[in-house]
């Protein structure tokens, strides 16, 4: 039998902008992704965007009963910005009361709620002001965070600035994905270090208030393997490693940003506008606990045509098809669970035993009906079989001695994703978009209520 440790958190993620629906209602102004997909229509599957989502808004209620029905204890989700502060200032009594009421309800059902500020959702009045680019946004933020503090920090203990900050970066300035979708290393790094410092001001905010919880921010952590011992792959490694690991966990772990980080962006012409007495507040306000999101691993290998001053990031280090490869088969993406137990050690000795949890971890499954069974149950066992394998592979990390609190899952409920819409389904609830948002449990949703009365598995 494989146990956990006592008090371990059982429970899924989510986001604002996926789960709540309402989008341009009761208040909230637009945020980037509303805009985009409201110009855009035919980029993101007819449309769909945060306004088509799992209907949270008005379903919290009955969701907070099936989370303690799956043996849950703990959710995160996150607050919008856009609706808290429809203008960045003004505070929106609606969405107080909404917030307080969710997270009061959770509370009352023993359900923890940890509670995240910024999920790829930034408000669209900033971002026409340059968004992330500016060092407006910083304080911008800064104020946000305050506010949501005030305004619940009495029914929050446990918080979180950002979640996976390097995505809105990459996305939106390196690969096109999210808006404004352009290729600029430059401002990537701008962007990036804005990101940092607004972290950095909420933490602050939160030990100013003299709030009693804890605060963290939440980072997808994706190990790096080389493909090979030579000198260039292990360089290119340690460059995705400086970029991806450590340009986040560095500073809000250890207080310092990287050496090599510093070095890199320097060699390639990146070097950032930094404000005196940014170093400082970095040194003074560590995190309380870290959240780690893994779904797949990284192979890495020497970039193929690098250029000086790297131009993206593909100039610094590549991918490399690894042949032994597990692979999802119904989504794509590499199953490596090894990878949990690297990170659990990597915790441990490199980022001093901080507490951390994983807070996401999951399969998407494209078309999942077709395991659909008679009694409409999806019969989700290829799920189950991942999380078990990485379950198993955390406990090797925690009996090692590493100092992890939690396990949560993406997702609770199927929900809408950024760029895939509904395509890849994630929850232990399915959720049927023609039917008024109509959830039903899958198998797998039965399997965490034993692995969490258990606190562990057979
Ligand atoms: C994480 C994000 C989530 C979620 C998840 C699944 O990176 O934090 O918001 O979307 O990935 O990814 P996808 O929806 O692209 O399958």
């Amino acid at each position: 039998m494989i146990k956990f440790p006592d008090n371990f958190l059982w429970g899924s993620a989510a986001s604002a902008p996926q789960t709540e629906g309402h989008a341009l209602l009761n208040g909230k102004s637009h945020t980037t992704w509303d805009k985009w997909i409201e110009l855009n229509p035919e980029k993101f599957n007819a449309g769909q965007g945060p306004k088509d989502t799992s209907n949270v808004y008005e379903l919290y209620e009955d969701d907070i009963k099936r989370m303690v029905e799956i043996g849950m204890n703990s959710y995160r989700t996150s607050i919008s910005w856009a609706r808290l502060l429809p203008d960045g200032k003004t505070l929106n009594k609606e969405a107080v009361a909404f917030y307080r009421d969710y997270f009061e309800k959770m509370n009352q059902a023993g359900i923890k709620p940890i509670i995240n500020l910024f999920h790829f959702d930034m408000p669209w009045w900033l971002m026409e002001k340059g968004g992330w680019e500016t060092r407006e946004s910083v304080d911008a933020f800064a104020f946000y965070a305050k506010t949501a503090f005030e305004e619940f920090g009495d029914l929050v203990d446990e918080w979180a600035t950002f979640n996976e900050p390097l995505v809105h970066i990459e996305c939106g300035y390196l690969y096109g994905f999210h808006y404004p979708a352009i290729v600029d290393f430059k401002k990537a790094i701008q962007v990036g270090y804005h990101t940092l410092m607004a972290h950095f001001l909420a933490v602050k905010a939160y030990r100013e208030t003299k709030q009693t919880g804890r605060i963290g921010i939440i980072l997808n952590v994706t190990p790096t393997y080389a493909r090979s011992e030579e000198t260039m792959d292990q360089k290119a490694k340690q460059n995705a490693d400086v970029l991806i690991i450590k340009s986040f966990l560095d500073p809000c772990v250890l207080g310092t940003i990287p050496a090599e980080l510093v070095d890199l962006v320097n060699e390639h012409e990146l070097t950032p506008v930094t404000e005196a007495g940014d170093k400082e507040i970095i040194k003074e306000y560590p995190v309380d606990f870290i959240g780690i999101n893994y779904y797949q691993p990284m192979r890495v290998q020497a970039a193929e045509n690098p250029r000086t001053p790297a131009v993206t990031t593909s100039d610094l280090f590549a991918h490399y098809d690894w042949p032994e490869k597990r692979m999802n088969p119904y989504r794509g993406w590499e199953i490596y669970p090894e990878a949990l137990y690297d990170v659990s050690l990597m915790m441990k000795n490199d980022y001093n035993n901080i507490p951390w949890y994983v807070s996401e971890n999951g399969m998407g499954v494209a078309e999942e009906e077709r395991f659909m069974n008679d009694n409409g149950m999806i019969e989700d066992d290829y799920r189950i079989e991942f999380m078990e394998d990485h379950l198993e592979q955390l406990h090797k990390g925690i009996e090692a001695g590493s100092n992890c609190f939690g396990y949560h899952t993406w997702t609770f409920v199927d929900c809408w994703s950024w760029l895939n819409g509904y395509r890849n389904r994630y929850g232990f609830y399915r959720v049927d978009l023609d039917n008024n948002f109509e959830r039903s449990l899958k198998k797998s949703g039965l399997w965490y209520k034993e692995l969490s009365q258990n606190n562990g598995f057979e």
